[in-house]
């Protein structure tokens, strides 16, 4: 058996209910096969028994008291998977399928997103199977004050820094900061994502959207394309969807689908003007369904099935793991779709990646593609500790410098070890060797 087989082995022994997490390991271990030939110091140095296996695992009770007055109880989860490179870093998720597995996925994946970057930053993840949608504002608050009164003892600015993800935004993170600073009695970058006025960096809420962009951009300037005239389907329209819309405008290309679990809207002229304004607030602020964009403006609304249906240049899954199956991935390469973008963390099921690397579609996988949120996360911190700010041009100069670097990363790790043009094996070995080098050097921790 080989070493990534036998590890890959002992992985699923471990973590026999944890599918999603299964499904991020093996992914990266397959790739990482021909990086490894190539460094056996890495087996000798037992790199993937260490890289597979998070640091610490922390999970803890979260009461709250609703507002009619009655106990509930969720429970909350931080996973810091790997610090060789730096602090751990990654978003908090509140939604009702949160379990160990999925943050566990989340933070396996952290570790070499985190990595691409550029930046130093290690792996991490957390969150809650607390249900933000249809709370009250005090709800919300009481749950986050709970949730950071357990999870304040493990975190720090230079220890561990969470941010948001799905059902963690701005309203979230500025109650998760205020309870923190009230225990710790410490203004510190220990959360990012923060409001402009208390720590925030210019362009962390555009980041992950624009930054998708910019990724595309440079997977069709490697065949001579560009953005101008192309027809986007995106199927989320939280913060990574709505910014990925302003931003695909701004650059000529138009994005003619939205959706969410029960269903899709198809908006041919495209997503812009005061339709745009009207989503920007839809689920960020409002939490509202996706429906409600097809009413509001008169469009169909189609119901339990998924965007991918839909004629497109570019697809962009943008809302969760495993949105997109092989049935999906087959029907877009069939109506003429020739990138594939994930901005949502493993939306692709593997049989759907296969497929579009079958057929030769661009695709970027998530590591890469929406790396742009951790990265100007990354840049809030190093505002943070220099306590001053850049301008958004700054921000989103840096944003486009460390996207077009993550393309080079990919792409030349992809060339280097005989599998050209593929982006998955790429991302998952330049990821994986600079964390690896750290670890070495390290010594075993
Ligand atoms: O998946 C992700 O990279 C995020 N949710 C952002 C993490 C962060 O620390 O900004």
């Amino acid at each position: 058996m080989s070493y990534v087989q036998d590890i890959y082995e002992q992985v699923v022994k471990r973590n026999q209910h944890e599918p999603e997490f299964l499904q991020a390991v093996n992914e990266v271990l397959q790739s990482l096969e021909p990086a490894l030939e190539q460094h056996p110091e890495y087996q000798k140095a037992g790199i993937l028994e260490r890289i597979v296996e998070p640091e610490r695992q922390i999970i803890f009770r979260v009461p709250w008291v609703n507002d009619d007055g009655d106990v509930e109880v969720n429970r909350g989860m931080r996973i810091q998977f790997n610090s060789a490179i730096g602090p751990y870093k990654g978003g908090l998720r509140f939604h009702p399928s949160v379990n160990l597995g999925i943050i566990k996925f989340l933070g396996f994946e952290q570790i070499f997103k985190n990595a691409l970057t550029g930046l130093p930053m290690g792996g991490g993840k957390g969150g809650s199977d607390f249900d933000p949608r249809g709370k009250s504002d005090a709800e919300v608050m009481r749950f986050c004050q709970s949730f950071m009164t357990e999870l304040y003892r493990h975190i720090g600015a230079d220890t561990d820094v969470p941010a948001g993800d799905i059902g963690v935004g701005g309203r979230e993170i500025g109650f998760l900061f205020g309870q923190y600073k009230r225990l710790k009695n410490l203004y510190e970058g220990v959360l990012t994502g923060k409001g402009l006025t208390w720590g925030g960096s210019l362009g962390r809420p555009e980041a992950t959207g624009y930054g998708t962009i910019y990724f595309v951009e440079e997977m069709l300037k490697s065949r001579g394309e560009s953005l101008q005239g192309k027809t986007i389907t995106i199927s989320g329209y939280g913060n990574v969807g709505t910014y990925l819309i302003e931003k695909a405008n701004q650059l000529g290309a138009k994005v003619v689908t939205i959706g969410d679990e029960y269903g899709y809207v198809h908006d041919p002229d495209g997503i812009k003007g005061e339709k745009l304004e009207f989503l920007m607030d839809l689920w960020c602020i409002y939490r509202r369904a996706a429906k409600d964009y097809a009413d509001e403006f008169g469009l169909e609304w189609v119901p339990d099935k998924s965007p991918w249906e839909v004629p497109c240049d570019i697809a962009v899954p943008t809302a969760t793991q495993n949105e997109v199956c092989s049935e999906d991935a087959r029907l877009l390469v069939a109506n003429g779709c020739t990138c594939v973008a994930e901005a949502a963390n493993m939306p692709c099921m593997a049989d759907a990646v296969d497929t579009f690397i079958e057929n030769n579609i661009l695709f970027g996988p998530s590591k890469a593609v929406n790396a742009g949120g951790v990265a100007v996360s990354g840049l809030e911190m190093s505002q943070n500790s220099m306590r001053y700010s850049w301008t958004f041009d700054e921000v989103d100069a840096k944003l486009k410098i460390i996207m077009a670097n993550i393309y080079k990363s990919a792409s030349t790790a992809a060339k280097e070890y005989g599998r050209e043009n593929n982006l998955v094996v790429g991302a998952n070995i330049a990821g994986f060797l600079k964390v690896a080098d750290a670890m070495m050097a390290q010594g075993v921790v």
